[in-house]
């Protein structure tokens, strides 16, 4: 398998040029021919990871501490362009081919680690593939290097050279520019979301302090940057933004031990949930893993031994358990390793077990020191922690007195709900649908063999200061909890899913975007599995109704809309807008949002309950600056977050 080796491995010296090109040629061939391999998919998600991998090769520049500008634009052709103030890519002789490094860059596979540098590609790399896979997926690509007093350039098309890397002209300055567009031949679909590469700056920009990021969309006008100069203390002041802290600043935490790199910000409050965002080498772990499992291992044992050194937890006390501690705590996790393991389905969890030592003993020693050190801090965070185990006992109370009335009960599920006859949970699914007239004709409409329907009336319960004990008294939320049949917090078990598809269906105005915004927010925080699992929905119903003689168009947006009037001109149209899901009667609900054949549902994500989770704590906390700031400055996020229901 000749294309698989690295570059210049084995090649025989006397003909080593043509063994080469061959070589890019198979490379580049074998990442058309399985770029899933290389990038995941060729869904919206690969084509956002060509992206960061070309961003993270900057990072990587600015990790080095060579760069601190990296400046991404979306192109009104369908090309991105990432600039960066580094060093540039050498542009001399690379001795082992007799090519320019920057051809060698970009042309031929690199097994893993990053060229040229010896190090391991500290940034990203979820795929740690090179930007020479990205050349290879791009039906155009042209990298301009300015450096040693010149601007170079090369171009290049589905990873073959297009033209020798030239020297167009001069610089004063040192850098590296990447344009690519991505090859409609591998990619269904070639468009880039604004929303989506702004969240991952986002999240660079914290990790990488001081180092400024802007996105530009030259298609719309929009442009956002990003710059931190307290890298993950300001991340973690960012999203406790509309919470009350109980100490600040945050606790920063960086240490080294065994190749792994950690760096922790933790600030506890008054919040009754956990928020632990965790990272390894830049790459989000929404699903946690070992570094996780440290962190929380690290303080699990510390505010335990503290605790009961100042007499706040007796001797005849039982402990305190992990989740009474991390109640309310606001953490980040950032930790940087030389090979990491991702696992799971998404890759969103890291496997490496050399890091739950590591970061449980660096953070362990670091909080240690933190509350010797900080007294009267370190009071309040442990009476927080006992207020948590006092609520969590009250709640199991309340619980097993549910449980008790329950088994009295011949059903327990809730009365409300109109059960479908499977009971095989894979071809089960349950709607939650906003209001009783909505749930009537979803009732109606359904298909009873695997349809369910549970009509929620009012609105769902603020979870944001809820404590668990209330939650499980909100008579909405209980028919939701025993419907799905997992249980919630310590006794889910998501074997007991009675369905694998959830699915939330509400209006697409105000009041339906809020009750979604809360359902997913109760998903996330409670039962976060569901979502993990993908079995958490949103359904799509119709925006408007257009006729025109016998024909009928269901239309889902206005984009939709207007190419519908367009193509059927005016004459002999009309046009319904839908207010709400209660103006369609029972087969329109079917037709339209319901039938498995003709329906479209959104799978949500973890990114996107995590968004609403945010929205949540933002609109319903207490402190009015961030709601109305938020407001005003990511008025497009919120229309965004309107767009997922
Ligand atoms: C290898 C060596 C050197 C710089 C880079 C790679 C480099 C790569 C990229 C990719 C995007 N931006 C980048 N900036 C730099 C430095 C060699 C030297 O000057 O000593």
């Amino acid at each position: 398998m000749p294309g698989k080796e690295p570059p210049g491995a084995g090649a025989p010296k006397d003909n080593s040029y043509g063994a080469e090109a061959i070589q890019v040629l198979e490379g580049m061939e074998a990442v058309r021919r399985l770029p899933g391999m290389y990038i995941g998919s060729t869904s919206t998600r690969g084509l956002h990871h060509l992206v960061y991998e070309v961003v993270d090769n900057s990072v990587d520049e600015a990790m080095a501490g060579y760069c601190n500008r990296i400046e991404v634009a979306l192109l009104r052709d369908g090309s991105v362009e990432v600039k960066d103030n580094g060093r540039g890519i050498p542009v001399d002789i690379h001795p082992g081919t007799g090519k320019p490094a920057l051809e060698v860059a970009l042309t031929m596979l690199h097994a893993g680690g990053k060229f040229g540098t010896g190090g391991y590609k500290v940034s990203g790399g979820l795929h740690g593939v090179g930007v020479s896979v990205v050349n290879a997926l791009s039906d155009f690509m042209e990298v301009t290097v300015r450096r040693d007093g010149g601007v170079f350039r090369q171009q290049y098309r589905r990873g073959q050279v297009l033209t020798p890397v030239e020297r167009i002209g001069d610089a004063d300055d040192t850098g590296t520019t990447v344009r690519f567009h991505p090859d409609p031949e591998i990619f269904p679909d070639t468009e880039f979301h604004f929303e989506t590469i702004e969240q991952r700056l986002r999240d660079l920009a914290f990790l990488n302090a001081n180092v400024l990021f802007v996105l530009r969309d030259d298609r719309t006008g929009q442009e956002v940057s990003f710059h931190y100069e307290g890298g993950i203390v300001s991340f973690v002041e960012h999203l406790n933004r509309s919470r009350d802290p109980l100490f600040s600043p945050p606790i920063y935490i960086r240490g080294r031990d065994r190749d792994i790199e950690v760096h922790v910000a933790l600030q506890w409050t008054d919040a009754t949930y956990e928020n632990i965002h965790s990272f390894a080498n830049t790459i989000r772990t929404v699903d946690g893993g070992t570094h996780e499992e440290g962190l929380k291992r690290a303080l699990t044992r510390v505010v335990n031994d503290y605790a009961r050194k100042i007499g706040a937890l007796k001797d005849n006390e039982t402990n305190l358990a992990g989740e009474d501690i991390r109640e309310g705590l606001t953490a980040v996790l950032s930790v940087f390793l030389p090979s990491p393991e991702f696992e799971g389905q998404t890759k969103a969890k890291l496997g490496t077990a050399d890091a739950v030592g590591v970061v449980a003993g660096i953070v362990g020693e670091g909080l240690e020191r933190f509350l010797e050190e900080n007294p009267s801090t370190a009071r309040s965070i442990v009476d927080k922690c006992i207020v948590a185990m006092r609520a969590r006992e009250a709640a199991k109370k309340a619980r097993e007195l549910t449980r008790r009335k329950g088994a009295l009960e011949i059903t327990s599920l809730p009365g409300k709900l109109t059960d479908c006859i499977t009971k095989d949970p894979a071809e089960a699914e349950l709607f939650l649908v906003e209001g009783d007239s909505a749930g009537g004709s979803a009732k109606q409409g359904r298909d009873r063999r695997t349809q369910a329907v549970l009509p929620l009336r009012g609105k769902i319960l603020n979870v944001e200061k809820a404590h668990m004990d209330k939650i499980l008294n909100h008579e909405e939320i209980r028919a939701i909890i025993t419907a799905v049949g997992t249980g919630i917090g310590d006794e889910f078990d998501i074997s007991k899913a009675r369905y694998h598809r959830i699915i939330i269906m509400a209006d697409a105005d105000v009041d339906g975007h809020h009750i979604r915004t809360l359902l997913l927010t109760l998903f996330y925080r409670h039962m976060p599995a569901l979502v993990e699992k993908g079995f958490i929905y949103i359904a799509q119903p119709p925006l408007y109704l257009v006729k025109k003689g016998k024909q009928e168009h269901y239309l889902y947006s206005d984009a939709e809309l207007e190419r519908t009037l367009a193509k059927l001109g005016k004459q002999g149209v009309t046009v319904q807008r839908f207010k709400g899901l209660g103006e369609m009667d029972a087969e329109q609900l079917w037709e339209t949002t319901m039938n498995p054949e003709t329906r479209t549902l959104l799978q949500v994500s973890v990114e996107d309950a995590m968004a609403a989770d945010e929205l949540v704590s933002i609109l319903m906390g207490e402190k009015v600056e961030p709601r109305r700031e938020f407001i005003q400055q990511h008025a497009r996020e919120v229309r965004f977050l309107d767009t997922i229901g």
